[in-house]
C-alpha cells in the first residue's frame, strides 16, 4: 500500500477550494490533503480547513507554493500529487495517476488535458499550443512523449526529492517534466478531463499580464535546464 499526498498550491481560491479538496477525499486515495496558501487575502485557508485540508502557508510564487507542500508532506509520504486550486482539474482521474506508480511500473505519471475531454473556455490557444511545443522540443531533447504542461500529476516522493526544484513560479511544472525526462525516469501520460474553474478569478490564462509573465517564465526555464543538462541537482 503506497502512502500517497496530495498538494494544491491555492491563491485566492475561496469560492473553489472546498469542493477541491473535497473531490481529493472523495477519490480514497489521499492520505492526506495539503493546500498552500500562497498569500490570500480572502478565506482560501478557512475553506480549505474545514474541507479537511491541512493548511500551510508560502510566499507568492506558483513554485514556492508547491515546493512548500512538498516540505510539508508526512515522511510516511511514497507518492505525490499536485493540481491546481480552482477546480479546473478532475481529480476523479486520480486513480489513473497514482495506481501506475503504485504498482512500482512508473515513477512519473502526467495529466494530458489536450487528450483528454475539455469542457469549451477551459484552456486558451496558448496554453494549448505552449504545451505542445514544449513537449515537441523535449521529445528532440529526450525523445520523451508529452503534451502538455498539465498541473495534476504524480510523481514518486524520492525521485521529486532528488530533484532539487529550482523554479519559484511558472516555470516549476515544465522543471518537472525536463528532470524527470533526463533522469530516463519511466513516465506515462494519461489523457484527463479539463474544466473551466469553479469559481473565483483568472491569475493566468484569463490575463493578458499573466499570459505574458508565465510565458516568458516558461521560455526561460526551458533554456536553463535544456542548455545545462548534465545533473538534475542543479
Ligand atoms: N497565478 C498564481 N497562481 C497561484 C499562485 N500560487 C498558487 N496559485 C494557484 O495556481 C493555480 C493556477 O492559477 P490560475 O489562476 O488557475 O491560472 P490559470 O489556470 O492559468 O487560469 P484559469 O484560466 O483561471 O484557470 C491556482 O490554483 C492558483 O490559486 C501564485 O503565486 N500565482
Ligand atoms: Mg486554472
Amino acid at each position: 500500500m503506497s502512502n500517497v499526498s496530495v498538494v494544491i498550491p491555492a491563491l485566492n481560491e475561496e469560492e473553489p477550494i472546498a469542493g477541491v479538496v473535497r473531490e481529493c477525499w472523495a477519490t480514497k486515495i489521499p492520505d492526506e490533503v495539503i493546500v498552500v496558501d500562497n498569500g490570500s487575502d480572502d478565506r482560501t485557508a478557512d475553506r480549505a480547513r474545514a474541507a479537511g485540508a491541512h493548511v500551510v502557508k508560502a510566499p507568492r510564487g506558483y513554485g514556492r507554493a508547491c515546493a512548500a507542500g512538498v516540505r510539508a508532506v508526512s515522511p510516511e509520504s511514497d507518492i505525490i500529487v499536485f493540481l491546481d486550486g480552482d477546480g479546473s482539474d478532475c481529480p476523479e482521474f486520480m486513480p489513473q495517476l497514482v495506481n501506475p506508480i503504485a504498482a512500482g511500473k512508473f515513477d512519473f505519471v502526467i495529466g494530458s488535458r489536450t487528450r483528454g475531454q475539455r469542457e469549451p473556455g477551459s484552456m486558451n490557444f496558448q496554453q494549448i499550443f505552449s504545451g505542445r511545443l514544449a513537449g515537441w522540443l523535449m521529445s528532440i531533447l529526450y525523445g520523451v512523449r508529452y503534451t502538455d504542461m498539465c498541473p495534476f500529476r504524480a510523481i514518486r516522493r524520492d525521485v521529486l526529492e532528488k530533484f532539487s526544484m529550482k523554479e519559484e513560479t511558472y516555470g516549476w511544472n515544465l522543471e518537472m517534466q525536463m528532470k524527470a525526462a533526463r533522469a530516463g525516469l519511466q513516465i506515462l501520460e494519461v489523457p484527463v478531463n479539463h474544466r473551466c474553474r469553479t469559481g473565483g478569478i483568472s491569475k493566468v490564462s484569463g490575463t493578458l499580464r499573466g499570459t505574458f509573465v508565465a510565458g516568458a517564465r516558461i521560455i526561460a526555464t526551458f533554456l536553463r535546464f535544456a542548455l545545462k543538462p548534465q545533473t538534475n541537482t542543479d
